[in-house]
């Protein structure tokens, strides 16, 4: 087992992980920037190493800083977290070029997950339910419309390098096309440098269903049980539940099998999650696989009793997959609501600055992720997740009770909050009866 694991992140992410090599008695080390000096990461790691300035390209995207603070502290192990370097193929083979361990799959792992239409290719091969589109990228405006003609209209490009909604075009006629097709390659162009992009049947108000995949490095893979994230805001998740529901058993076993054939379609190793979208009538398809820890991963934790980020450092390790041989089982129904820095009731706006006080919720089923307390000032460098709130109920109706009393004892003074609008939305009516989709905020709340 590893004697020292270097923390590549910050915040509630970085807390989370220093938590979990504190439980396996691993020594952790948190590296930070300038501007979060005073974080409680940093306190909490057994040693700290500044990296750089605020800006994460020079901080927390910093590889060769970042490597060379592992190396001065003779880690044997890394942790990415998510975002910053999480899901960047050339990082993790700098990593074990340098004989440090990467806790997360492996780079031609990253590279297959990142480039989308490649890994709907080798979807297809594995006969996993893929949504009607091109075969592969499209070459030009003239294939994009001989594809959409073939396919029907609604079609979505999408970006083969993008991810999270970015890059996606909607078109509902070939005129539509004319033009979207050449936006759509310049804003991939521009956003991820690769101005590849290819075609799908659009779906309209699907439910966005993640299946959490848990993998050795022999490559043996179960699945976890699954996560609804469709309450979005412009593709930024905002609440998240496990189980799923409103899903037949049926479909849910079925989608279940089908996530591990795909993590076994790449050879996945570590833990992952592969994202399928699921239609009004429970038909459901592929459409991308994210190659790390989720911001959401706590909702899974809460109903399986599995800690993912000690098995994630299990499987880094090379331990078996424990999961293979006794059942994973699923205990009652968990939400997690995303406390960010904005100003829910001005457009979301950002809101960075001094904690002046803060209450959090205790109490039955309740959990709180978060690196804030009274006095810290917010940052305004980084995304603005400040605190999880995750909520464990025997029901997801008392999981729904149980989250709007949290919420009413959640105090944060000094910045505002999204606790208002996550109020609004645990006591929104569709919400509460389960009738969720994509564009459920959009829907219910014109946001
Ligand atoms: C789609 C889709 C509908 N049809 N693809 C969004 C990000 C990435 N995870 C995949 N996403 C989607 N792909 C097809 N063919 C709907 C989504 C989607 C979405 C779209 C619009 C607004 C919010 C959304 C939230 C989740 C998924």
């Amino acid at each position: 087992m590893f004697k020292k694991i270097l923390i590549a992140n910050r915040a509630e992410i970085a807390v989370r992980i220093i938590r979990a090599c504190r439980e396996l008695g691993i020594e952790s080390v948190a590296v930070y920037s300038t501007a979060d000096r005073d974080s409680l990461h940093v306190r909490l790691a057994d040693t700290s190493i500044c990296i750089g300035p605020p800006p994460s390209s020079k901080s927390y995207l910093n590889m060769d800083a970042i490597i060379s603070a592992a190396l001065v502290s003779k880690c044997d192990a890394l942790h990415p977290g998510y975002g910053f370097l999480a899901e960047n193929a050339a990082f993790e083979q700098l990593c074990s070029k340098n004989g440090i361990v990467f806790i997360g799959p492996p780079a031609e792992v990253i590279s297959l997950s990142g480039n989308k239409s490649m890994a709907l290719e080798a979807m297809r091969k594995n006969r996993i339910p893929v949504i009607p589109g091109s075969d592969g990228n499209i070459k030009d405006a003239r294939h994009a419309l001989a594809c959409a003609r073939k396919i029907g209209y609604p079609v979505i490009l999408k970006a083969s390098f993008g991810g999270g909604g970015k890059g996606m075009r909607i078109c509902s006629n070939p005129r539509e096309m004319e033009s979207m097709f050449s936006i759509a390659k310049s804003e991939s162009a521009s956003s991820f440098g690769m101005a590849e992009v290819y075609l799908e049947k659009y779906i309209k108000k699907p439910r966005h269903i993640e299946f959490q995949i848990i993998a050795d490095n022999n490559g043996d893979a179960v699945c976890a049980g699954e996560r609804e994230c469709s309450i979005q805001r412009r593709h930024q998740k905002l609440l998240e539940e496990a189980p799923a529901g409103n899903l037949s058993e049926r479909t849910r076993k079925t989608i279940r099998e089908y996530a591990v054939r795909a993590a076994n379609a790449v050879n996945y190793k570590n833990l992952g999650t592969i994202e399928f979208l699921v239609d009004e009538n429970e038909n459901f398809y592929f459409i991308e696989i994210n190659s790390r820890i989720q911001v959401e991963h706590p909702v899974t934790e809460v109903v399986t009793g599995i800690d993912l980020i000690k098995e994630q450092i299990y499987m880094a390790a090379g331990l078996k997959n424990p999961y293979k041989a006794k059942e994973i089982t699923i205990n009652g129904h968990a939400i997690e609501m995303r406390i960010n820095a904005e100003d829910s009731e001005h457009n979301f706006s950002p809101s960075p600055g001094k904690i002046t006080d803060c209450i959090f919720p205790l109490g039955p089923g309740v959990r709180i992720d978060t690196f804030i307390r009274p006095g810290f000032i917010i940052p305004p460098f980084y995304d603005s997740l400040i605190a999880k709130l995750i909520v464990w109920g025997s029901s997801r109706q008392e999981a729904v009770s149980r989250s709007l009393r949290a919420l009413d004892e959640f105090s944060i003074e000094g910045i505002k909050t999204t606790i208002p609008f996550q109020k609004k939305i645990l006591s929104n009516q569709r919400f509460q009866e389960g009738n969720i989709h994509t564009h459920f905020i959009e829907e219910q709340f014109g946001l």
